[in-house]
């Protein structure tokens, strides 16, 4: 058990269905903190980056396709154990299988465009983080607003 944080896309698929309010409130109610959040577009240079374990699979070309057709929006959350976490709640890859429950399982029917990505290891959400958001763009900050309540 250990705090971590996580890299989140919510995929083009997901900003063009307009799910980036519902995607982003499932992982908030969960209780995962945001500490950076943006709009971009990937471009196939960022896709062979964040994919590079898939560039050679045949799928790829398509995917690349896909991720780069119109803007995501990209989330580092943080919580306990947040990679397994977010990974349980988003389900598994293909739309159709996953779990009812989960995002994709919710959301999504299909294997490709399924809505969300999330590290699925602590080297992998180093690496992604890395790659979607530079250190300032990461904050750091204690949920303590409570104190302000009475004001
Ligand atoms: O981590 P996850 O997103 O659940 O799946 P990966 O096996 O890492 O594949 C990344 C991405 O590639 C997946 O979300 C959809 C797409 N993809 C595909 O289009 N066709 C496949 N046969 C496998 C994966
Ligand atoms: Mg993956």
């Amino acid at each position: 058990m250990a705090v971590e944080r996580t890299l989140l896309l919510v995929k083009p698929d997901g900003v063009q269905r307009r799910l980036v309010g519902t995607i982003l409130s499932r992982f908030e109610s969960k209780g995962l903190k945001i500490v950076g959040l943006k709009m971009l577009n990937v471009t196939p240079e960022l896709a062979r980056k964040h994919y590079e374990e898939h560039v050679e699979k045949p799928f790829y070309p398509l995917l690349e396709e896909f991720i780069t057709a119109s803007p995501v929006v990209a989330i580092a959350a943080e919580g306990v154990d947040a990679i397994s976490v977010a990974r349980t709640m988003m389900g598994s890859t293909n739309g159709r299988e996953a779990a009812p429950g989960t995002i994709r399982g919710d959301l999504s029917q299909s294997r490709q465009m399924n809505l969300v990505h999330g590290s699925d290891s602590p080297e992998a959400a180093k690496r992604e983080l890395d790659i979607y958001f530079s250190a300032a763009e990461l904050l750091d900050y204690d949920l303590n607003l409570s104190v302000y309540l009475a004001a």
